[in-house]
Parts: structure tokens; sequence; C-alpha cells
């Protein structure tokens, strides 16, 4: 079983809110459609990130993965456009010939005062078991003592990869792997140490942590990690490992950075 996350700044247009970049969107679907239909791939579970629908309305209302949002507006205005981007997500997939079906994560999951995720698995590995390809979103999530906090498509991306053990995981973005100082790949991450200084310690550099978080989730899987971009998806689809590879420890819980 394949999780692919699919980066909000891939499939939007970032700088022009609530734009979806088509052609973009388009190439992903292909590259997905193109892999099950040779049987590369089978199992496959899609998570897309904000980009430019739920990133603005997020810090308009003061959201992050830590602070929350209870005014029911603001719950309104994030959550709606997640959906609406899901639903262009969806379309460019069905479109493709791919059983994309929808799996809202503010229906179902929540966070406790600690912050600890809860994300129910059950109705996506039957979804997969039913030979749909569920598509889930970044999205915003109860959060006891918060009201509502963010979601990162990461931190889905790490739940259901640890809860349905899969195999592996790609994390599709618009650079072509974790960059090093001299904007080189880096081949291989085993700890966030080795990656600290490039990647800025904690630093986030969007509401829910940038290149940063994505790494230190990524280290906390059972399975190996790609980061790549568009470019090498469908290589990614086909059994290679583009990009930068991460080892995770399995632990199930994201490294601190420490910084
Ligand atoms: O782009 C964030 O998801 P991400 C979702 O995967 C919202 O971090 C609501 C901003």
């Amino acid at each position: 079983m394949i999780v692919l996350k699919l980066g909000g700044s891939v499939v939007t247009e970032k700088d022009r809110d609530e734009t979806v970049d088509g052609a973009a969107l388009d190439r992903a679907a292909s590259a997905v459609a193109t892999a099950r239909a040779s049987g590369a791939v089978d199992d496959l579970v899609v998570v897309h990130g904000g980009g430019s629908f739920g990133h603005p309305h997020a810090e308009t209302w003061g959201a992050s993965t830590t602070d929350g949002v209870h005014d029911v507006d603001g719950v309104t205005a994030i959550h709606g456009a997640m959906t609406t981007l899901n639903r262009f997500v969806l379309r460019a997939l069905q479109d493709a010939d791919v059983p994309a079906v929808p799996v809202h994560p503010f229906s179902a999951a929540h966070r406790d005062r600690d912050g600890a995720l809860s994300l129910p698995s059950g109705q996506v590995g039957t979804l997969l078991d039913e030979g749909f390809v569920p598509v889930l979103h970044g999205d915003l999530v109860a959060h006891a003592g918060e009201g509502a906090t963010v979601l990162s498509g990461d931190e889905i991306v790490t739940s259901l990869a640890a809860s349905l053990d899969a195999d592996r995981v790609g994390v599709c973005s618009t650079v072509p792997g974790v960059l090093d100082a001299d904007d080189g790949v880096v081949d291989e991450i085993r700890r966030f140490d080795d990656v600290a200084d490039v990647l800025g310690g904690s630093a986030a550099t969007d509401v829910s942590g940038g290149m940063a978080g994505k790494v230190r989730e990524l280290l906390a899987l059972g399975a190996p990690a790609s980061v790549f971009d568009l470019d090498a998806l469908p290589a990614f689809l086909d059994g290679d490992q583009p990009g930068t590879t991460v080892h995770g420890d399995g632990s199930g819980t994201a490294v601190d950075g420490g910084h």
C-alpha cells in the first residue's frame, strides 16, 4: 500500500488565493492513472495539502496546528476551502479514470489536550479493500481545549502510513527533494540533526511547519518515505526512490527539532 501526498503548492497556485494549478493537477492525476493501469500501483491513498485554499484562511483566523479557532465562521471558511480544493482533486483523478472518493478528516479525527492526534483508519482501509482510492486532505480537527486546529496533510500521511502499515510513502513537493546548503538534493536522511542546519531547525514557513515539519513527521515512520517533485512522480509510482529518501525509526512520534 502506498500513501501519496500531493503538496498544496503543487496542486494550487500558492500566490493566488483559491486557485488550482490545473495543469499540475492533471499531470499528477495522469501519473496515478498510468501507474494503476500498468499494475505498478495497486492500493493507493492520496492526501493533499492546503496551498492557496487552506493556508490563507488559516492565517486570517489565526489557526495553526497548536492555536485553535472557536468561531464557527472561521471553521466554515477553513474547512470549506479545503473541501472545495478536494472536489477539484477528485474531479481530476476521476476524469483520468481513477476511482477517487473523498474522506474529510474534520468529520473523523480529534486531538486531545496534549495535541496528540487520533485519526481512525477503518473507513480508509475499507474503501481500499473495496477498490477505491481514498483522497484525504489537510483540514481542521477538533482539539480539546482549543476549538479546532489545523491538521496538516503530513500528519495525516504519517498517521495513516502507520495505522494501515504502508509499504511506501511519497511526498510530491515543488522541490526535487530536501535541499542542502548548495541547493543539491540530499539523498538520504536518517536523523533530523543531519539536516537541521539547512532546514532552519523548527522555524515554520507555513502554518504547519514547512519542510522541517515534513521531515520530522517522516522520521517517525516505519516505511521509507521519498520527497520529490512532480517530474519524478511517475518514477516514484513505478517503484523507484527519487529525490530524498527519509528512513524513519518507526517510533510513530515526530522528533522534536530541539531548536
Ligand atoms: O498544506 C494544511 O495542510 P498542509 C491544511 O498539508 C490547512 O499543511 C487547513 C491549512
